[in-house]
Formats: structure tokens, sequence, C-alpha cells
């Protein structure tokens, strides 16, 4: 039987197939050789026991996932207050893996949403705005999720299960306060799992705290900045065609900057991420 993992707990596998859902355990042979089986797996099934794991299109380690068309990545305006790093680490991991970004800015009852949308606004992303007492671009993310596989991504108590109860009432899932004293959520959600709503698979995961390159397999820097969209008409115009677009002289990307066609939060964050993947050592790959 062929079907497709839906959620993963404590090495149990809640898998969908044509003729319903089965909980399955995993083959003793892919705890041996720590094989990660993911939310979003198709896999093949016999007697209640996972024996093969189909070639992934793509799959990320935080939130675990795997073949995922969208990624919404919720930034709260506070509460706990938007991580411009965070953001823009997400938004290149996601590019990396060929997952289209949405940018959902929620709890807009709580702060103004410009600051954000300064930013963010001139990329090629939607953007969609939620709060608790309006309906704002609820009907637009439905839209979105419509014939897709897609995640919810973001820091623990940036509302990403509030969301989807909005969505959805009938999921009813489980949130969580933020913590007062660490401004911060309290890890509510513990697994990443799948809804069918509106046509398409929406996955809740747990959010994040912080996030490190390793666990997302950005391997190679050289691919960095094809991961920022914005950068990419600029980098041909570059003097050195292994130029780092860090302080390069001659550098489009840079001279870009230096008119404001490209936002200098995102061109730190971009420096920051490389100096971050340091140099690729293609031996030291375990996966290699
Ligand atoms: N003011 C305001 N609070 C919100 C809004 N959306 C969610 N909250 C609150 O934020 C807190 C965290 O919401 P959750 O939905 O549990 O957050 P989460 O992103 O799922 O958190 P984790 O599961 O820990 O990753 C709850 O107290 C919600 O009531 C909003 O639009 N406005
Ligand atoms: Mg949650
Ligand atoms: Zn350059």
């Amino acid at each position: 039987m062929i079907g497709t993992i839906y959620e993963c707990v404590g090495g149990v596998y809640t898998v969908k197939t044509d003729d319903g859902t089965v909980n399955c355990t995993a083959r003793g042979l892919f705890r041996k050789d720590d094989t990660l089986i993911f939310t979003g797996d198709r896999v093949n099934v016999e007697d209640g026991v996972i024996t093969e794991i189909f070639p992934r299109k793509n799959s990320l380690t935080r939130p675990p996932v795997a073949n995922i068309d969208k990624l919404f990545l919720v930034v709260a305006v506070s509460s706990p207050d938007p991580n411009l790093y965070n953001i823009d680490k997400m938004l290149a991991v996601a590019e990396y893996h060929g997952i289209q970004p949405v940018i959902v800015l929620s709890k807009s009852d709580l702060n103004d949403v410009l600051g954000l949308y300064d930013i963010y606004g001139s990329l090629p992303y939607k953007i969609y705005t939620v709060s608790q007492d309006s309906e704002n671009d609820i009907d637009k993310i439905r839209d979105e999720i419509s014939g897709c596989v897609c995640v919810m991504s973001g820091l623990s108590g940036v509302g990403k299960s509030t969301l989807l109860n909005r969505l959805s009432p009938g999921l009813s899932l489980k949130t969580g306060d933020i913590s007062k004293r660490l401004g911060r959520g309290k890890n509510t959600t513990r697994s990443s799992r799948f809804f069918d709503v509106f046509g398409g698979v929406i996955a809740d995961t747990p959010g994040f705290s912080s996030l490190s390159f390793e666990s997302y397999d950005i391997k190679n820097r050289a691919f960095l900045a094809d991961c920022f969209p914005e950068f990419r008409e600029y980098v041909n115009d570059c003097l050195f065609s292994d130029c780092s677009h860090t302080k390069e002289k001659g550098c489009g990307v840079i001279e870009a900057l230096r008119q404001g066609k490209i936002k200098q939060s995102r061109h730190e964050n971009y420096c920051r991420m490389y100096q971050e993947l340091g140099v690729y050592k293609p031996w030291e790959d375990k996966n290699n």
C-alpha cells in the first residue's frame, strides 16, 4: 500500500492511503541507519510497517516536513517581536529547496505592519495580513492552500495554530500563551501534522526559537545569492565572476544596495548568513 505520512509521533506514523488512514511503525533498518521519516513523505506500507520511503522533491528538518510546495512564513508584528535575521534565513531556506514562500503578518491588531511591508513588499512574494479581530486576508490564504501542499512555519507563539483554527474552525487545534517573562511562545504544537483543507494540504508545525543552517542543508554558500530573489538581476553586473557580494569593489549587488534598490537589512543578513555558512568542505559532508 502506498500512502503519505500525515503525522509522526514517538515512532508511530499516521499514513493516509487510498483505503483510509493507518497507524504504522517503521522498518528497523531505518532506525538503525538514522533515516529520517518526515510528515509529507510518500511511503510504502506492508502489514502496518513502513518498508520504503520514496524519493523526496524536498525536505526541511525544522519544521520537519517533506514534499512541500508552499511555505507560509508567519511573522507576528509583535509578541514575539519579528526577528529579521530569522525571516531572511527562512525565506532563503525555502528558496534553496524550491519551496514557494508566502509571508503572513500576524497579530496586526498589536502593531503597525508598515515597517515589514517596507522591507518585504517589494520582493516577489505574496504578503497577507491577519489579526484575531478581523477577516483581513483569511479568504485569500484559503485560496493559496487550494491544490497545494503547504506548511506553516514561524517562531513559537506567532499564531500558526490560531490562524489554522481561523481558516478551518473544525480543526480546534491547541494554542498557547506567550511567556510574559521571556516574550516568546511556549512550544505548544509538538509535531508536524497535515490537514486536508480547501482542496489542499497544510501542516501545522512546532515553532522554532532559533535556526541553524546545518539542519537545513544549505551546503554551499555560493548558492546563497540566488536565494535572495532581488539580488538576481544584479549579480551579472559584478566585476569578478566569483564575487561574494559582501564587500567587493565593482559588485553589482552592492551598487544596487547603494542606490536603494536592495534593502539594507536584507543585504546585512545575507552577509551574516554568508559568514555563518563558511566555506563548504565536501570531504566533511556526512551526506556525500
Ligand atoms: N493579539 C493577538 N494575539 C494572537 C493573534 N493570533 C494568535 N494570538 C495569540 O498568540 C498566542 C500564541 O498562539 P498560537 O497559535 O498557539 O501560536 P503558534 O505559532 O501555534 O505557537 P507554537 O505552537 O508554540 O509554535 C495565543 O495566546 C494566541 O491567542 C492575533 O492575531 N492577535
Ligand atoms: Mg502551534
Ligand atoms: Zn557582487
